[in-house]
C-alpha cells in the first residue's frame, strides 16, 4: 500500500551530450524519465511512498526502467512487462533553435507504455492510496491509456492532474482541449498543475487569477500555475502565493514541471501550506534544470531546505 499512485508511460531518454541540432550530435547520455515517473521520484524524495502503474516492453530498456524505479524507491508491483511491444524512447535536442530550451523527439507510437489499459488498474490498490496522479500525456498516448486514467480517477479518494499538453501527441489541440476538459468536468481535482500555454488552449485565458477562477468553477481545489523562468504561483481558497524563479545556468529544462509537481503534492499531502510547498517545488525544479536528466537532482525535503536557506541569486 502506498500514499500516492501515478499512471503513465516511463521512457528511456537519450539526452544530447552537446547542444545543437540532433544531426550534429555524436554522443547521447541515457536517463530514465517520463513525466509520471519523475513525479513519483519527487513524491518519494519528500518522504511519502509512491507507486507507478505502467507498462514496459520485454527488453533491456524495460528492465532498465524497472530496476531504476526500484532503486529510487518506487513501488513497481504494477509495472507490467508487455511482451507484445517495445519500451518507448526519446531524444532531447538542447539549446537549438532556442537557447536554454529543449525539444523532445519521441519514438513511442505503439509502445508497451502506450498499451496501458483499464485492466492494469487494480481497484484495491487504487482505493488504498491517498491520491492518484496522471497527466495530459497519458490521456494523449492511446484510448486505452486514457481509459485507465478514467478508471483510476473514478475509484480515487483524491486526484492530481498535470495538463502537460504535448501537441506532438495529440491529433489536434481541439482534441486535447476536449479530452482534458471532460476530465476536469467529471472529477474534482485536489491539485491541478498547469501553465499559461495549456490554459490558453483549455480555457482561452492566461491571466493567473482568471485561470484560478475558471478552474475552481470546474472543481479544482488547489492550482499550481507554473511560469517558467519567472517562477510559479499557487492558489488555494483565498490564498494566493507567488515565488520567483532563480537565475541559474540552464542545461536542460525538461522535467522541471514534474519535479515541482511531485514535490508540491507530496508536501501538500503532509499538511504543509501552499507557500512552503511552492518554495520547495521551485527549489526542486531549479536544481533539475541545471543538469541533463529529469529526476536525479530532485532534492529531499531537507536538501531543498538547504537550497532555500543558502542559495541566493
Ligand atoms: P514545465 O517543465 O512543466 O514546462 P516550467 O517550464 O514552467 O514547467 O518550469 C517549472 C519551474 O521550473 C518554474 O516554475 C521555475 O521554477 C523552473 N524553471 C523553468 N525554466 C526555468 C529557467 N529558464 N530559469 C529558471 N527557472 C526555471
Ligand atoms: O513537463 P516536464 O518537462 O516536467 O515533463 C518532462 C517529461 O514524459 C519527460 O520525461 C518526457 O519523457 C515526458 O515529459 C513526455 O512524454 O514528454
Ligand atoms: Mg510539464
Amino acid at each position: 500500500m502506498v500514499d500516492v499512485i501515478a499512471l503513465g508511460e516511463p521512457l528511456v531518454q537519450f539526452n544530447s551530450f552537446t547542444s545543437g541540432p540532433l544531426r550534429f550530435v555524436n554522443y547521447f547520455e541515457k536517463h530514465i524519465a517520463g513525466s509520471e515517473l519523475n513525479f513519483c521520484i519527487a513524491v518519494i524524495r519528500n518522504h511519502l511512498s509512491c507507486g507507478l502503474i505502467a507498462r514496459v516492453g520485454n527488453d533491456e530498456f524495460g528492465r532498465n526502467i524497472i530496476e531504476y524505479s526500484r532503486a529510487q524507491g518506487i513501488d513497481t508491483t504494477y509495472i507490467k512487462v508487455d511482451k507484445e511491444s517495445f519500451t518507448g524512447i526519446y531524444f532531447i535536442q538542447r539549446g537549438y533553435p532556442i537557447p536554454m530550451k529543449s525539444e523532445l523527439v519521441y519514438y513511442r507510437r505503439g509502445s508497451a507504455g502506450s498499451r496501458l489499459s483499464p485492466e492494469d488498474v487494480d481497484e484495491k490498490y487504487i482505493k488504498s492510496a491517498r491520491l492518484i496522479h496522471s497527466t495530459g500525456i497519458t490521456l494523449a498516448i492511446s484510448d486505452s491509456a486514457k481509459e485507465a486514467v478514467i478508471k483510476a480517477f473514478e475509484l480515487a479518494e483524491s486526484r492530481s492532474l498535470d495538463t502537460n499538453i504535448r501537441p506532438k501527441l495529440w491529433s489536434s489541440l481541439e482534441k486535447a482541449r476536449e479530452t482534458i476538459l471532460s476530465i476536469l468536468k467529471k472529477y474534482d481535482i485536489e491539485v491541478l498543475i498547469t501553465d499559461p500555454d495549456d490554459t490558453k488552449i483549455l480555457l482561452d485565458v492566461t491571466d493567473p487569477d482568471d485561470a484560478y477562477r475558471k478552474y475552481k468553477e470546474l472543481g479544482v481545489k488547489v492550482l499550481l500555475y507554473k511560469l517558467g523562468a519567472k517562477g510559479a504561483m499557487a492558489y488555494k481558497d483565498s490564498v494566493k502565493a507567488f515565488k520567483e524563479g532563480y537565475k541559474v545556468q540552464v542545461e536542460d529544462p525538461t522535467g522541471a514541471g514534474d519535479a515541482m509537481a511531485g514535490t508540491f503534492v507530496s508536501l501538500y499531502l503532509q499538511g504543509k501550506d501552499v507557500e512552503y510547498s511552492l518554495a520547495h517545488g521551485i527549489a526542486a525544479s531549479t536544481l533539475v534544470i541545471t543538469v541533463r536528466g529529469d529526476n536525479e537532482l530532485t532534492p529531499t525535503t531537507e536538501d531543498a531546505e538547504r537550497f532555500l536557506n543558502e542559495f541566493k541569486t
